[in-house]
């Protein structure tokens, strides 16, 4: 290759590449964040490499030079790279149509809701299903638990009251639905929706969507793969 010539896989055209687990720990249901970029991709009918990683090869320095906390997703669209499944999932929609209004209040809207999912609603989910999978044996678990408990009901108690009866957040269904949906889809058994049967309705629409059940089928089809192999070997 001429010295300096392009890569090609770094070309505007070239395939864009996602990063996803080799073998999710959720064992294939869906709550990896690949699976919120695989999502958004199936909406606005794009198609993109994905790229297999282990836990350790997250942490070697080429991924690390791709997400400097040696994670994933991590996205790569020619030249650009891209870390953090808010900010891939954002650039998805901008650039394709479908998953952002047209009208710029509309689009600011949507954003805003996009950041109310990840910034807002997901810290206390996530605090709350760590606590139950990680700490159950500290000594101050059974105390702590109904504070976790309470910030998320507050959050769930907000999102219902002002989903109202809409179907979506803001109109039509919008990357700030897409990453709603996703964020509670992690309080799975945790701790169930069965209290907010609005939020259950509406986390049941988004998974209804024929492009969360293609992207849903492709992570699962790399799990199933992966357990395949590994009781092979
Ligand atoms: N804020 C970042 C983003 O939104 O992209 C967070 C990225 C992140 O947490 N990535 C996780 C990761 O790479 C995978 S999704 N972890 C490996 C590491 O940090 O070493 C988180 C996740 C993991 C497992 C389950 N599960 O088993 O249910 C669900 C979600």
């Amino acid at each position: 290759m001429r010295k300096n010539a392009p890569d090609p896989a770094a070309s505007p055209l070239a395939t864009p590449i996602l990063t996803a687990f080799e073998a999710s720990p959720d064992r294939g249901r869906g709550l990896a964040r690949d699976m919120r970029v695989r999502w958004a991709l199936e909406e606005v009918g794009q198609r993109c490499e994905v790229r297999l990683l282990s836990f350790e090869a997250m942490k070697q320095p080429g991924h690390k030079a791709l997400h400097p906390f040696g994670q994933i997703p991590t996205w790569q669209e020619g030249e650009l790279a891209l870390f953090e499944s808010g900010a891939i999932a954002l650039r998805i929609a901008e650039r394709h149509g479908g998953l952002l209004p047209a009208d710029d209040p509309g689009r600011a809207r949507a954003v805003t809701w996009l950041f109310a999912a990840l910034n807002t609603v997901e810290p206390p989910i996530l605090e709350l299903t760590m606590a139950m999978l990680l700490e159950r044996d500290q000594p101050w678990y059974v105390e702590r638990l109904p504070m976790l408990q309470d910030r998320v009901r507050g959050r769930l108690d907000d999102l219902t009251r002002r989903l109202g009866d809409a179907d979506w957040l803001d109109g039509d269904f919008s990357v700030g639905d897409l990453m709603m949906v996703s964020v509670l889809m992690r309080l799975g058994a945790a701790s169930p929706l069965d209290a907010f049967p609005a939020l259950a309705a509406y986390v049941a629409r988004g998974q209804a969507r024929p492009a969360y059940q293609r992207a849903f089928a492709a992570q699962l089809a790399v799990f199933r793969a992966s357990a395949a192999s590994r009781s092979e070997s």
